[in-house]
């Protein structure tokens, strides 16, 4: 059974939300944008370097209500202020695929690594691209159906890459939406195996639904740092947003993962990192729902967190990485 969640949800004090957000949105994009959201964000030679989901033109047809899907690229010198490029940066040329979405970027030995979401006529799946310009993308692997929402570990641990994946298990978890969290690794970020639950939504008190992956991990002495979402849905919610319902609240949480095993977990806060409280949060195409896809920790010690904020801008929200860990390590 699931457990309820309370009505309301606070973000932790920790959090500072920039002064500037939305940070992204439809007006900075030179080309077709609606929905400027779910970003993945690194640093990678110097630069902050961002790549956007753009979901574009509200036609309410079809089975996403947009005429089209894509990404757009943009780079900055202070990861606040942003230079979109002229057109977006990855399609994928086949038959089976829709779109492709929801990318999260993490910088490995020299290459940034995307992964992203695809919808394809056969079911969801998860991609992994490799790229060192941002205009030549190499697909290098493409999960099985059901499974998406992957996120990369920036280097090899006991001599194996690891990635987090959010399986969608139906038969087996009551034909509902309870889904949870999983970590697997690969020799060669090709072949993917050894999978391992990470975290279940059950564990998870702001979660009723389901949860998943969000940013990728970031590294810290005390262990790996990463964000994941979670959702919440309450039958008394109608219209929240542009679509004629929607039940669903998207949080954000935060825990901390052993350095040598990242299966194992040290802590986590009982509590959100990131709930939906201002305007850009809780009004937009989806209403209350916050989505983490990048984190990135400077030298002065701030964690820089990027996030979708209500399906429809990308926002940014800072916090120290000390105070990270300690929600996470003295988890109330
Ligand atoms: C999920 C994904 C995310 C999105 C979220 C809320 O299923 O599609 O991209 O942010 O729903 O709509």
């Amino acid at each position: 059974m699931s457990h309820e969640v309370d009505k309301i949800l606070y973000s932790a004090s920790v959090i500072k939300r920039h002064e500037k957000n939305p940070i992204l949105t439809a007006e900075d994009v030179p080309f077709d944008a609606t929905l400027i959201f779910n970003a993945g964000v690194t640093k990678y030679q110097g630069k902050y370097v961002m790549v956007f989901r753009n979901d574009y033109n509200y036609t309410k047809q079809g089975p996403f209500g947009f005429e089209g899907t894509n990404l757009g690229l943009a780079f900055s010198d202070d990861g606040i202020n942003w230079e979109v490029q002229k057109k977006p940066c990855f399609s994928l040329e086949d038959e089976e695929i829709i779109r492709a979405y929801d990318p999260r970027l993490t910088v490995i030995d020299g290459k940034c690594y995307m992964c992203f979401a695809v919808d394809t006529k056969h079911g969801l799946r998860g991609g992994i691209a490799v790229t060192e310009d941002f205009e030549k993308f190499d697909v290098l692997h493409m999960t099985a159906p059901d499974n998406r929402n992957m996120a990369l570990f920036p280097e090899k641990i006991n001599g194996k890459y690891m990635r987090f994946e959010r399986p969608f298990p139906v038969y087996s978890r009551g034909g509902k939406d309870r889904f949870d969290m999983w970590i697997s690794e690969s020799p060669d970020l090709k072949y993917w195996g050894n999978s391992k639950l990470l975290l279940a939504v059950e564990n998870v008190p702001f979660a009723n639904d389901k949860i998943g992956p969000a940013a990728p991990p970031i590294k810290t002495e005390k262990g790996w740092l990463t964000s994941f979402h979670a959702v919440d849905i309450d039958s008394s919610r109608g219209k929240n947003g542009w679509e004629d319902t929607w039940k669903k609240r998207y949080t954000s949480g935060i825990m901390l993962l052993d350095l040598e095993d990242p299966s194992k977990i040290i802590g986590m806060s009982k509590k959100p990192l990131i709930a939906p409280e201002v305007q850009y949060e809780k009004d937009g195409f989806r209403n209350d729902v916050i989505f983490p896809g990048g984190m990135i920790l400077e030298d002065s010690g701030e964690v820089k967190i990027y996030y979708g904020a209500a399906d429809t801008v990308e926002c940014l929200a800072t916090a120290d990485v000390n105070d990270l860990i300690k929600l996470c390590t003295e988890a109330k």
